[in-house]
């Protein structure tokens, strides 16, 4: 029997750190989450978490993204690493624990960039453990790269990446936002959020996005979208939440209408 297309969540840093903190972990929000994958019981599920506070503030005081120039930043490069399995294991704690058969599995041992886009990803471990009923567990990590020497992959490139390599359904984005807006809603108080979109206007909205004004070495919202457009250009539905509301993550795995953005090809 041929399984179903996968769901890729993506529980943002945003949402599991607080980014204001270096090393801040926002505990209750990854025990909500786990209860909310839990409850909603998605058949072929894959995730993947970003950063934040953890591999973010680690990864631009070493430089670690710009690639390999000196010495001093090897260690650099292992406390990045380092920092990321530290917050995958509390993630995975809170997944395991309540009885998520959830496998984690390391970027930075199944994937090699180039210049900082995913070149070769040793995927038949992944591909193993979902036929068996597993449910993968990725994040963004310090990685090697075949021209930087190393780099840093953002949860975001994976998403899309595993999203179309597994010809999935649907991706969730949970962060701290609503949605995707015309401008930073944490900055401005007239941000307009758009409750759908088509990849035209997608792409017209992604010519407004700036950067990230906290510590985030992937780019913020703006590398978010850009990563997300051939995803969906490949017909996949993206729908961002705010995965800080309790219940908004399960109902988007259950597919209940929510406040968000929906962006769909057409
Ligand atoms: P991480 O990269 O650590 O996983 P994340 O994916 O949760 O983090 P960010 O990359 O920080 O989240 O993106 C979410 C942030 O983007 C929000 O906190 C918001 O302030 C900011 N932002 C900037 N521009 C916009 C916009 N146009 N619409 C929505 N949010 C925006
Ligand atoms: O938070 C980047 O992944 P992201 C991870 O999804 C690191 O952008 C190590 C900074």
């Amino acid at each position: 029997m041929s399984q179903p297309r996968p769901t890729v969540l993506k529980i943002g840093g945003s949402v599991i750190t607080d980014k204001s903190k270096e090393l801040g972990v926002q505990m209750e929000a990854i025990s909500r989450i786990a209860d909310e994958i839990l409850e909603a019981n998605t058949k072929n599920l894959i995730i993947v978490h970003g950063g934040g506070s953890f591999g973010h503030p680690v990864a631009q005081k070493h430089a670690i993204k710009e690639g390999f120039k000196e010495e001093s930043q090897i260690i650099g490069f292992a406390e990045t690493h380092h920092v990321m399995t530290v917050l995958n294991g509390l993630f995975m704690d809170a997944l395991i624990w309540r009885g998520i058969p959830a496998v984690s599995i390391t970027p930075s041992s199944c994937i090699m960039t180039r210049n900082g886009r995913i070149m070769c990803f040793e995927d038949s471990p992944l591909k193993q453990l979902m036929k068996m009923g597993f449910i993968p567990v990725l994040y963004g990590d310090a990685v090697f790269d075949t021209k930087l020497g190393f780099t840093i992959l953002s949860g975001d490139q994976l998403v899309a990446f595993l999203a179309m390599r597994f010809n999935a359904k649907n991706i969730v984005i949970g962060v701290d936002v609503d949605g995707l807006y015309d401008v930073d809603p944490k900055t401005n108080v007239k941000a307009k959020m758009f409750e759908r979109l088509t990849l035209a206007e997608l792409k017209n909205v992604q010519k407004l996005l700036g950067g990230s004004n906290v510590c985030d070495v992937t780019g913020g919202m703006a590398n978010k979208i850009a990563e997300l457009i051939p995803a969906v250009e490949h017909g996949i539905t993206v729908l961002m939440v705010n995965a800080t509301k309790p219940r908004y993550i399960y109902k988007a795995l259950k597919g209940e209408r929510i406040k968000g953005t929906l962006i769909e090809k057409e």
